[in-house]
């Protein structure tokens, strides 16, 4: 018997350098790179996965949005962006708290185009253990205020990286159905 199928577009956004780009590199290619060229405008990448849905094996292909500019990312480009999109990663940075804090705005950016649609939020590099500052309660409360889920990454080390998008399918997947 075929495999179920189902393609999803996720999102990932948050400010400029907290990991965004580095976190699907390592995703898709399973690589970590410290140069590299920065992402132009948005940069679509494609990965096939295979999640538990409801108890049978789902075939998940999914496409993934990148950004750059996010300082400058124009409403316009915003809209076409965000739209269609079925999950978000919502990143921010463990050693830049206000990262965190710039999460609700772009959240919110997100929700406006989509309407609700799940989001997890991914604390990323903690990997950086001694110049961390944003704490597991805190990425906790920012979730929980917005009915999200969260994991604390690092792109360095690929820790809990494909737990996320795995994540992020089951969730999309379980809405679905
Ligand atoms: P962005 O796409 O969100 O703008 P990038 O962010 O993926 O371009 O990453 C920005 C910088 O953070 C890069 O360093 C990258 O190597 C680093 N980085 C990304 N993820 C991690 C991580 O999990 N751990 C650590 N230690 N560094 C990470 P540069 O030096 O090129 O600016
Ligand atoms: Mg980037």
């Amino acid at each position: 018997m075929d495999r179920q199928k189902m393609k999803v577009k996720i999102c990932l956004v948050g400010e400029g350098a907290v990991g965004k780009t580095c976190l699907i590199r390592r995703f898709v290619h399973d690589q970590f790179e410290d140069r590299y060229i920065s992402t132009l405008g948005a940069k679509v990448s494609k990965k096939e996965i295979v999640i538990q849905g409801n108890g049978a094996a789902v075939d998940v292909d999914m496409t993934i949005w990148d950004i750059m500019g996010e300082k400058g990312f124009r409403e316009l480009l915003k809209e076409a962006y965000f739209h269609g999109a079925q999950g978000v990663l919502a990143v921010c940075d463990v050693t830049r708290k206000e990262t965190l804090t710039d999460l609700e705005e772009w959240i919110a950016a997100v929700v406006k185009v989509t309407g609700n649609i799940p989001v997890e939020l991914l604390a990323n590099k903690v990997d950086l253990k001694d110049e961390r500052v944003v704490s597991d309660g805190d990425v906790k409360s920012l979730a929980d205020s917005h009915g999200a889920t969260f994991l604390l990454t690092s792109a360095k080390t690929g820790e809990n990286v494909e737990d996320a998008f795995a994540k992020l399918a089951e969730l999309i997947a379980s809405r679905a159905a």
